[in-house]
Parts: structure tokens; C-alpha cells; sequence
């Protein structure tokens, strides 16, 4: 039988030197569940900051998109929650408006399309399952003004020159008029960002160790988690917070027919979270070929809400 994706990049980081695994496999229903404890914990301070913007900002935020009508695409869309605070924004200000949901999880969308049913009856919902290259693409013909959507920090995950080239890839299906929402966390104290993605509650920790359980579960692997330690490291110089696994002795490891060598404390590099600076952010827009960048921060200036106009 031909191997999965999931199988072939399981395989490969772990053969890789360093030993690498992909951080968007940590999202199974386990690692979903675990994700939406994270956004409770007092230490991530990402999720707050960001509805605080949406809040207190939004008629701010709405001065600089003047049309009537639009659609409003979002990328990695999840459950929708806080999206619901600017699509409200958008109709108290009296605009038609139009919400096409982007997910690879069809579940996800099943959620997000019955919170928004309920809670803005009146908003039109066209969810769109599938990875972002593939959905842009069946969406590019479209005539009416779009905002695209890209929140949460999810830029985060892309690593080095990745999340330029990404901006770039969305900024192609754009045109004259339209606009591009991305949330970002910022640069800031290293020990505040250091302490959300080492939480004392070790939820972060467990986050990690589940990618390892579920490689047991769906590659018929056996991992002892408990022979791996969490351990996440923030850059102040490159923004870079990486997240690793640590294996704590010498072990071998059996996955889908290969027999993989552990060294005592040798990594397996699990995710990076990538924290930018409003200088960073300017540099991007140039890149991108963006004609202008405004930023919506929180009171502290952890987060921002940054409007790119095409
Ligand atoms: C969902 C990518 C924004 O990097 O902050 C949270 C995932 N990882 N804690 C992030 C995550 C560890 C999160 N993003």
C-alpha cells in the first residue's frame, strides 16, 4: 500500500538530521481539544489580545474598508469565534457581506457554519474544505471585493523565508481594492513569550508529547512519550520560538518498519512560532508588494491586527 503524506513526513524528519516533525499534524481531535485548552491558559496571552483588538478597534479598522459589499475569506478559519466580532462590525456598518470559511478539517467548518447560523442569522456561509493553495485557487475568479483573513498567529508557523513567500502566494489572488487581515504576535518581553509555550500546567507539553501518541495510533508506532521531555526556546534576535522533544535517554524507537535511533538528549524539532516586529511587518509589505500596512494593536502592543491594502 501506498504511504500516507503523514507516513512519508513522519518517516523522512525522523530520519532527517536534525530529527524534525510537522507541527501541523499536532491537530488530530486529541490535539484539537488540547489547542482550545492552550487558548484558556493564563500564560498565552495570544487569544485575549486579539479579541481586545477586534473589540476596540473595529471602527477604527472598518474606516479603511470603504465598499459596501465584500467577501470575507479566511484562511485556516477554525471554529470562527472570534471572526464573528468583525463580521458583526462589518453589518452593524450597514455591509453586505458574504463569509467563505477555509479549513483542511471539514469538521472544523461543520462547527464554524453552525455558530455563525446561530449567532448572525443573517450572514450568508459558504464553507470551503481543502488546504489554502487548492481553495484561493477555486475562489480567484470571483468578482466581488474580498478581505482575506489570516488570524490567530498562524503566519507564526512558517518558518524563515516561508511566511514571505506565503504572503506573497495569497497576495497574487488579490486585485485593486482588496484587503488582507493578518493577526500577528509581536516581539516583546522574551520571558512572556517563553512562558506561553512553556505553560506551568504542562498543557503545551502534552500538545507536543500527543503527536507522538497519535504516530502510535494511526503508524502503528511505539513511542513511550513519557521518555520524552518538552522543551521551547525563544530567540530574541530572530523571533523564532521553537518547540522541541527531547529524548531523555538513549531509546530506539519502531516506526511504520523502520527502526529509529534516539541519542540521550538528542531533539526532534517539533514547531516554530515566529513573533514579529512592526519593522519586520513594513519589510514584508515592501516584498509583497503590498501598497500599504496599517497596524491595530492591543493597550500593551502584544498583538497586532495589520490591514495590508492591495
Ligand atoms: C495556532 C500556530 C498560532 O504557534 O502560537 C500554541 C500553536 N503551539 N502553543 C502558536 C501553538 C503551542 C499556535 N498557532
Amino acid at each position: 500500500m501506498k504511504p500516507t503524506a503523514f507516513e512519508k513526513d513522519v518517516v523522512e524528519g525522523l530520519n532527517a538530521s536534525p530529527k524534525k516533525l510537522f507541527s501541523k499534524y499536532f491537530y488530530d481531535e486529541k490535539g484539537s481539544a488540547l489547542f482550545q485548552q492552550i487558548m484558556q491558559l493564563p500564560e498565552y496571552y495570544l487569544p485575549a489580545c486579539e479579541t481586545a483588538i477586534l473589540k476596540q478597534k473595529s471602527s477604527e479598522l472598518l474606516k479603511e474598508l470603504p465598499l459596501a459589499n465584500y467577501e470575507v475569506v479566511e484562511l485556516g478559519a477554525g471554529d470562527g469565534t472570534k471572526t464573528a466580532l468583525f463580521l458583526e462590525a462589518l453589518i452593524r456598518a450597514g455591509k453586505t457581506i458574504r463569509y467563505l470559511p477555509l479549513d483542511i478539517s471539514p469538521d472544523i467548518l461543520e462547527f464554524n457554519r453552525d455558530f455563525m447560523k446561530q449567532r448572525i442569522p443573517e450572514l450568508a456561509v459558504e464553507p470551503i474544505p481543502g488546504d489554502y493553495f487548492h481553495t484561493l485557487e477555486s475562489i480567484k475568479t470571483r468578482k466581488t471585493p474580498k478581505i482575506i483573513l489570516f488570524l490567530g498567529s498562524n503566519i507564526g508557523n512558517f518558518e524563515g523565508e516561508k511566511a514571505l513567500e506565503f504572503i506573497s502566494f495569497v497576495k497574487k489572488y488579490l486585485n485593486e481594492g482588496d484587503h488582507f487581515l493578518l493577526g500577528v504576535d509581536l516581539k516583546k518581553n522574551p520571558r512572556t513569550i517563553l512562558a506561553a509555550y512553556d505553560d506551568a500546567a504542562g498543557i503545551t507539553k502534552q500538545f507536543n508529547l500527543n503527536l507522538l501518541d497519535r504516530i502510535n495510533r494511526e503508524l502503528g508506532a511505539n513511542f513511550t512519550p513519557a521518555n520524552f521531555d518538552h522543551y521551547a526556546s525563544y530567540n530574541p534576535v530572530s523571533g523564532a520560538t521553537t518547540s522541541y522533544l527531547i529524548s531523555k535517554q538513549a531509546q530506539q524507537v519502531r516506526v511504520a518498519g523502520h527502526t529509529i535511533d534516539f541519542k540521550a538528549f538528542e531533539p526532534i524539532h517539533m514547531e516554530v512560532s515566529q513573533k514579529y516586529s512592526l519593522d519586520d511587518l513594513e519589510n514584508i509589505r515592501e516584498n509583497a508588494g503590498f501598497r500599504s500596512v496599517q497596524h491595530f494593536t492591543d493597550s500593551r502592543d502584544y498583538f497586532s491586527i495589520s490591514l495590508f491594502v492591495v
